[in-house]
Order: structure tokens, then sequence, then C-alpha cells
């Protein structure tokens, strides 16, 4: 069934790109289920201010959407269930999905609080073909967490990305190495990465709509008028997207980061993230017997101007709990922190040192309690890798809103 071709290349990969259906809904669907079938918008009361974050699938058949003013989706929707944000809740259960993910893979790329790539890539002698892999995902999501979830299964991230959206919900889209100049065919331009409405309408001026349409201009065209952007569209709009699945770095750090779609600026949601990719950090430190003397917080604004912040602690972490609120307080030292939008955030963890020695160094010999904490972190992680991610739910591993 795979081409026969690039099933043998070494450089033929398997992408899994999941996404959540109508996330914070579909949780907030879970923990009352009296709502389930109900449309359900999650943003606050439908006098408030705010915009809709998400609305259930329910809520979608009324013409609301993410973004759009509440008010709004209370005129379209006025039996609809509006509830607030809890910010808290849905970065405890996107933990609890990357820790499902990371059974499959040992490469995850988290790109927002329910979306991820994984390259599986080597993963078939455990788990079997890719798209095995992949509806195994979903399974598990929704047998450990009762939340449904769309994939898309390709030979690369953009066409991965673009197949988990087209059949949502439950969707469930292969593409073979063979097929990929089939399947973007007929989508339109605005599928491919960096087609906004500005490219799309100068696309429309030459008579393009399609991304196979696209493929019939040159390249020396697209450049003149699209610069770079014209380049990375020639090769896009040929399925040729061989970025990496960004995931652990070996050796002298341990790093986490994630690019967001869209530009956020709420301050509840960044430090959902941080502690998201905290939280995996510590977990790859422990997998990896090391602790981290110094937190490395990484920020990219909008004009793609990255600063890094570091912190050196009293004495190497391996903690979640520590690196989470190092990588929080650098963040908050940043004047514009929570007022001007963020693309890129990620966290990490340096001047490793083998967990034997890690600790030695303290003068007063480790802290009890904190010996207890390692110990804790430890059974947790050991009893999820046996039993799975719902073995342990801790309630709340620290409040987010402090
Ligand atoms: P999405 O994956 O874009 O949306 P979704 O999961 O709600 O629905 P679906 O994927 O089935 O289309 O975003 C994930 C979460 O991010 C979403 O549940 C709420 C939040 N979000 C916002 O807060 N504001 C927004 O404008 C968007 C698009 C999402
Ligand atoms: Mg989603």
């Amino acid at each position: 069934m795979v081409d026969s071709e690039t099933e043998g290349s070494p450089t033929a990969r398997w992408i899994i790109h999941l996404d959540m259906d109508a996330f914070y809904a579909a949780v907030e669907q879970h923990d009352h289920p009296e709502l389930v079938g109900r449309p359900v918008i999650v943003g606050g009361r439908p006098d408030a201010r705010g915009v809709v974050s998400t609305c259930s699938y329910e809520a979608r058949a009324f013409g609301v959407r993410s973004a759009m003013p509440l008010r709004e989706a209370a005129r379209r929707c006025p039996h609809g269930v509006f509830l607030p944000v809890r910010m808290e809740r849905y970065a405890e259960v996107s933990r609890q999905i990357f820790a499902i993910l990371d059974r499959f893979s040992p490469l995850v790329e988290p790109l927002s609080l329910d979306e991820a790539f994984l390259d599986v890539t080597g993963c078939e002698g455990l788990f079997g073909p890719a798209p095995c892999i992949a509806r195994r995902i979903v399974a598990t999501i929704r047998q450990e967490l009762g939340l449904s979830a769309s994939v898309g299964v390709a030979p690369n991230k953009l066409v991965a990305k673009i197949a988990s959206d087209l059949r949502k919900p439950g969707g469930f889209v292969v593409v073979r190495p063979g097929e990929v100049d089939d399947f973007l065919r007929d989508l339109s331009v605005r599928c491919l990465w960096g087609v906004g409405p500005r490219t799309e309408e100068y696309l429309a001026r030459l008579g393009v709509k399609t991304i196979g349409g696209l493929r019939a201009i040159p390249r020396e065209i697209l450049v003149a008028s699209l610069g770079e952007a014209g380049a990375a569209l020639y090769d896009l709009c040929r399925g040729r997207a061989d970025r990496p699945v960004a995931g652990s770095e070996p050796a002298k750090s341990l790093g986490q980061e994630m690019t967001f779609p869209q530009d956020v600026t709420d301050p509840s949601y960044l430090a959902a993230i941080l502690l998201l990719l905290a939280d995996r950090v510590a977990r790859r430190a422990r997998e990896a017997g090391v602790y981290g003397r110094t937190v490395v917080l990484k920020v990219r604004d909008l004009e793609f101007s990255t600063i890094t912040r570091r912190r050196t602690l009293p004495r190497p972490t391996d903690a979640e709990e520590e690196i989470y609120a190092t990588a929080r307080s650098l963040a908050e030292a940043i004047p514009w922190w929570g007022t001007r939008p963020v693309r890129l955030l990620g966290v990490s963890l340096v001047n490793l040192v083998d967990a034997s020695v890690g600790k030695q160094g303290t003068l007063f010999g480790p802290v009890t309690g904190e010996l207890r904490r390692d110990r804790l972190h430890r059974a947790v992680d050991q009893i999820r890798r046996k039993y799975g991610e719902e073995a342990i739910v801790r309630a709340r591993v620290m409040k987010m809103e402090e």
C-alpha cells in the first residue's frame, strides 16, 4: 500500500498532526456531562465585552466561531451555554494529552495546548504502521481522557496539518507519499503556510485559487513578486516541506519550545504554555537522569526579535514546579509581558549535571522536603509510564493565577 520508492528511502518520514476537537468546549462537556450535545460557548458571559475562545460543534451550527464577540455569539445562539475560560484546567488536560503522545514517539513537537506534530518514523516496529499508530493515539485519548481528536498522517508536516483539518471533528486522513500531489491539487492556496489574505488576493489576480493552479506559476515570478515567501510557496505547493519535527535536543541542554500559529498576548494562556513546556522539560530531565543548574526562557515577539532570559538556581533541579516558577518569573520581569503579542515561547534547562552527583554540591546536604518531592516525581513518572497518564492525576500542580 505504501509507495515503494519512498518507503525504502532513508529520508522518507511519517508525520502525524493531531488537533483536539473544540478543545476547551470539549473539556467542559467532559467535566459536565449534562452539556454533551448542547451548544457550549467558552469565553465568558453572553453580555460580556470579550470574545469567544471556542465553542462546541453544536454551537458552530449556529454560526458561532472563535474570536467572535460574545454578544454576537449570544445573538446567533441565544440558548447557548456560556462558560468562563478555565485555563488552568485546560493546561492540565493538555499535559495529559502530551504525556499520551510521548508514549508513541520520542519526537513530539507541541504547537499549542491542543495541537502537536509527531514524527513516528521508525516507531513502526513497536506500534505498527503510522496510520495504526495514529488510530491508537486517538483511541487512547478517547479512552483515557474522554476527548475527541482529529489527525492527519502524511510524509511531512505541511500535508499532515492540512489533512488533520480536513474532516474535523473526528477526522482521520492518511496521505501516502505517492498521493501528496493529488491531495493538494484542488485545495485552496489558503491552506499553505504563509498565505494570508493579501497573498491570496495577489494570487487571485493571477487567476490562481488552488494549490494545483499555483504550480503553473514559474518560480521567478513568485520570487520577483513575493520574495523569499514566493520561493517557499514554489516548494510548498509541490508538497515539499521537509522541516523536521522539533523534539528533544541531546546533550548539553534540554529544551522545548512552541511557535504559535496566532499571536498570543493573554498572560494566563502564556502561563499555561510555560507550565506545559516546564513539565515536558522536567520529565525529560528525569528520564535522562540529569539536573539543570540554569533555567532559560526564550520569547520571540511579532517583529521576530528574540530575547532570552536566564536564571541560575541555588541548586540544580529536575522539578517542574521550580522550572515553571523560574520561567514564569523571568517572563513577568519582561516589561511588555502580557501587553505585546508573543510568537514563540521556549523553556530549557542548561548547565546539566548527572543526577547522581547533581545535588551533592549543597553545603548542608539535600533538603528533606526536596528529597521527598524528588521521589514523588520519579514514582509518578514510573506509574504513568506503566499504567498510563490517568493512573495519577494531580488535582492541580500549582495555581496558575496566583
Ligand atoms: P483550535 O484548535 O483552533 O480550536 P478548537 O480545538 O476549539 O476547535 P477545532 O480544532 O475542532 O476547530 O484552538 C484550540 C484552543 O485554543 C481552543 O479550544 C480555544 C483556544 N483558542 C482561543 O482561545 N482563541 C482563538 O481564537 C482560537 C482559534 C483558539
Ligand atoms: Mg483544536
